[in-house]
């Protein structure tokens, strides 16, 4: 191997590790988007996010071009009752792990902008101390599932 050569791998290698930035070590992954039941106006998603980075990250807010407004929320049990919180934030420590499921964290999305029928996109922009989170998906049913 020539000196050149070798040189021109290292500078590649250099330009490789340089692009990758902390956004692209946030995984999103078992993303869920449920259309509203019948006679609702709300949406549910679920997914998990996986932080890679070494930095602890903190999410603040949920966009969807599909819908009106998206809030983070929580469930919560106050004297055996159901009840449902909004989160200003959620933080994730570096290397950790955050579901949001049915009776738990939850990313709801108010009021959507046409019909939302199963099988429509929707996309989510999660947003982040180091930038977004973009992520598409096919809405399901609440009920089958499907
Ligand atoms: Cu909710």
């Amino acid at each position: 191997m020539t000196n050149t050569r070798l040189i021109c791998i290292l500078f590649m290698i250099l330009i490789a590790s340089c692009n990758s930035n902390t956004s692209s070590s946030v995984e999103i992954t078992s993303l869920r988007v449920f259309a509203p039941l019948p006679g609702t106006n709300t949406a549910v998603a679920y997914m998990t996010i996986v932080n890679k980075t070494d930095n602890l990250i903190t999410f603040r807010k949920v966009h969807s071009p599909e819908f009106e407004h998206a809030e983070i929320h929580e469930n919560t049990l106050e004297n055996g009752i159901s009840r449902m919180r909004r989160l200003d934030k959620v933080t994730i420590s570096e290397g950790d792990t955050v579901i949001f499921n049915a009776g738990g964290m939850h990313i709801m999305l108010v009021e959507p902008r046409e019909d939302m029928v199963v099988g429509s996109h929707v996309t989510l922009q999660i947003l982040h101390d180091y930038g977004e989170l973009k992520v598409t998906t096919k809405i399901l049913n609440r009920l089958s599932g499907k």
